[in-house]
């Protein structure tokens, strides 16, 4: 459920929401394998949850899925310069956008949705502070895609959203401030999480600093699995340089189909003159923005531009 300092808050399989969790460090044998958010792993030793007892975890179950982002991106720190997994055996990737303060950048969705496909994690489009201004750009920049969305305000009723998350795992992921830990106090009222101010530039200040799965409560009178949320901590951007040039196209199924009549090995860059998506576009069967967006993440790749959503304004829907 968490990593903090070396100590690992674990859940017994199939234990009910009142079960105890468990404390765990890793043991040796793990060698150098990362143990994160979502893991399924072995425990021994101490597993009774009782203050002060601590488990050890000794085996790391294979991964039905693995959410990763490189965040050379974010230079800033010595972490943000590593592959990092962001939480693994994820369903769906809820993709959360504000509205307004801070503004959506479309960029930054689009390479969630690359890193989702990439995953084999459904995406969700999760539009928040639907009461500062309306979806409608966003939405008419994804018109070809059926991507699944609901809006969020801080009065709106969170069943539809409830029932996407139901019998799941379902990951957070968001610039800071665009109100991801907002929503999962609401879902889960005895969570508890710290929720921050948006600044005066629009950008929130990194409330929570690491990532951590809860469970959803059980509805009232529903039998079903309510599922498990990660809140995770702000990401400035969203590094793919793990996805192969091949694997970036998967992000933009809306573009995929045009590429049968692309010459063989076609970088599909915008000096390839048989590259078949400009006519595709031309002809209407795709929104040119979306093509541009996915051709900034190809020349970003190469390192032509720099990578961050925010630093390309082309990225925003206005
Ligand atoms: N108007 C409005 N404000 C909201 C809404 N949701 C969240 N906020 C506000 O947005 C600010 C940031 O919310 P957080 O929930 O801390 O954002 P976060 O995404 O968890 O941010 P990090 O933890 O930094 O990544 C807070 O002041 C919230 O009250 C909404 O639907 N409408
Ligand atoms: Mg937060």
């Amino acid at each position: 459920m968490a990593v903090d300092r070396g100590r690992y808050t674990c859940v017994l399989a199939g234990a009910g929401p009142d079960v105890r969790t468990v404390t765990a460090m890793r043991a040796r044998e793990l060698g150098r394998k990362s143990v994160v958010v979502g893991d399924r792993v072995g425990l021994v030793g101490d597993t009774s949850g009782a203050p002060g007892a601590l488990a050890r975890i000794v085996r790391i179950e294979p991964r039905r899925s693995v959410l990763r982002r490189t965040a050379e991106d974010d230079a800033s720190t010595a972490e943000g310069r590593l592959e990092r997994v962001v939480v693994a055996n994820a369903d769906q990737l809820v993709i959360v956008s504000a509205l307004a303060d801070p503004p959506p950048r479309t960029g930054f969705i689009d390479r969630c949705l690359v890193a989702a496909y990439d995953a084999d994690i459904e995406p969700l489009l999760c539009l928040t502070k639907a009461d500062l201004a309306g979806p409608e750009a966003v939405l008419d920049y994804y018109t070809e895609l059926e991507l699944p969305y609901v809006l969020i305000r801080p009065d709106s009723a969170l069943d539809a959203l409830r029932s996407l998350l139901a019998g799941r795992l379902s990951v957070l992921v968001g610039h800071s401030g665009v109100g991801k830990s907002t929503l999962v106090n609401r879902l889960v009222p005895e969570a508890d999480r710290a929720v921050g101010t948006v600044s005066a530039i629009g950008r929130g200040r990194h409330t929570s600093t690491s990532a951590v799965a809860l469970r959803l409560p059980a509805l009232p009178g529903a039998q079903d699995d309510p599922g498990w949320i990660v809140d995770t901590p702000g990401v400035r951007s969203f590094g793919l340089a793990h996805v192969s040039a091949e694997s970036l196209l998967h992000g933009f199924p809306d573009l995929v189909e045009a590429t049968v009549d692309c010459p063989a090995n076609c970088p599909h860059t915008p000096d390839e003159t048989d590259c078949a998506l400009d006519a595709w576009v031309t002809q209407g069967r795709a929104d040119p923005r979306r093509l541009a967006s996915y051709r900034r993440l190809l020349a970003s790749r190469a390192g032509e531009t720099d990578p961050r959503g925010e630093a390309d304004p082309r990225g925003r829907p206005e």
